[in-house]
């Protein structure tokens, strides 16, 4: 392997962009339109890991008979960088999904962070959250401890250990370390 040099200054090359999109910059990249249903719930997202927690969640309040949690769902293919169009950006600036959009208010409640969806569909509905001060606050521990490790997990093994161009042993270890030992964490919770 080639020594890496580090520069001074960081300086963004084509060639450092990836087939991911990385790219130094945020902010929409090209005019779209997305669609509008008429549920109150208009979610934008797509199968991935923190795409199908808010679908599991609505689903879940589907199955409590909850009333006005419907929701429509449309794909955003984040292969194919729909999450950088001007109308995704304007209820997600940071381009990522999932993104909810609550129709029900005046004006429309737009909500991105996987987290912050989940909470907010357990506060308008009162469902899937402990009320009590120490269920709550154990419920919020693991809501923000997920949200904390996903990028560990995701961004940092997954991504090295199947995406990067080349194996590296550096990050490999570290990432798949610091995985296994969060894995460790919750079969010790569970158990
Ligand atoms: N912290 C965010 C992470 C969302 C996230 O990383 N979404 C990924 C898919 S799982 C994405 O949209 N990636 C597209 C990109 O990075 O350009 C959340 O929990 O909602």
């Amino acid at each position: 392997m080639t020594k890496y040099e580090l520069s001074k200054v960081w300086k963004w090359e084509e060639e450092n962009s990836n087939r991911w999109g990385n790219r130094p910059t945020a902010g929409e990249r090209f005019e779209q339109k997305l669609p509008v249903g008429e549920a109150p719930f208009q979610l934008y997202s797509l199968g991935t890991p923190n795409g199908i927690k808010v679908t599991i969640m609505l689903e879940e309040l589907k199955e409590l008979d909850v009333d006005g949690a419907d929701y429509d769902l449309y794909e955003i293919n984040i292969g194919a960088e729909e999450q950088f169009g001007s109308d995704f950006v304007k209820i997600n600036p940071n381009s990522k999904i999932p993104a909810l959009v609550d129709q029900s208010q005046s004006p429309r409640v737009e909500i991105f962070e996987s987290g912050s969806i989940l909470l907010y569909l357990a506060e308008k509905f009162n469902k899937l959250i402990p009320t009590d001060i120490h269920g709550r606050t154990e419920t919020l521990n693991w809501l923000f401890w997920q949200i904390g490790v996903g990028p560990y997990v995701g961004g940092g093994f997954g991504h090295f250990f199947a995406y990067a161009p080349e194996p590296m042993k550096y990050p490999i270890d570290r990432f798949t370390m610091e995985t296994k030992r969060q894995l460790d964490l919750l079969d010790k919770i569970l158990a």
